[in-house]
């Protein structure tokens, strides 16, 4: 196993050391304005979500007050937040979204 400074490139190959990538939630915050077509549709082409899938997490957010539309690395998270609310302010509707680290 190659640590910081040790130099041994020959044997990088053996244990390469990997950590795993830190985790963010991308949530759905609730409004009283977006209407709940448009959160469907935000899920289905954002999230990959079926329309089923995507109205249960509507829902789920409009009862509950947020819900988590998936999980991903920061730069995905982050990329995925930003593209919900420049979409959601294009279209006029207060929709946001945002990331939390996992614990
Ligand atoms: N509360 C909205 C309505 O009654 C629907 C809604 C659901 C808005 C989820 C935002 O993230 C949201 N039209």
């Amino acid at each position: 196993s190659s640590r910081e400074g040790e130099g041994d490139v020959a044997f990088q190959t053996a244990d390469p050391e990997l950590k795993r990538p830190s985790l963010y939630r991308v949530v759905l915050l609730n409004d009283d304005y977006t209407p709940m077509e448009f959160v469907v549709h935000i899920l289905e082409q954002f999230f990959a979500m079926n329309r089923e899938k995507a109205t249960q997490v509507m829902l789920a957010v409009h009862t509950q007050g947020k819900g988590v539309c998936g999980v991903y690395t920061k730069d995905i998270a982050e990329t995925k937040a930003a593209l919900v609310n420049d979409y959601s302010r294009e279209n006029q509707h207060p929709l946001l979204c945002e990331v939390e680290e996992l614990d």
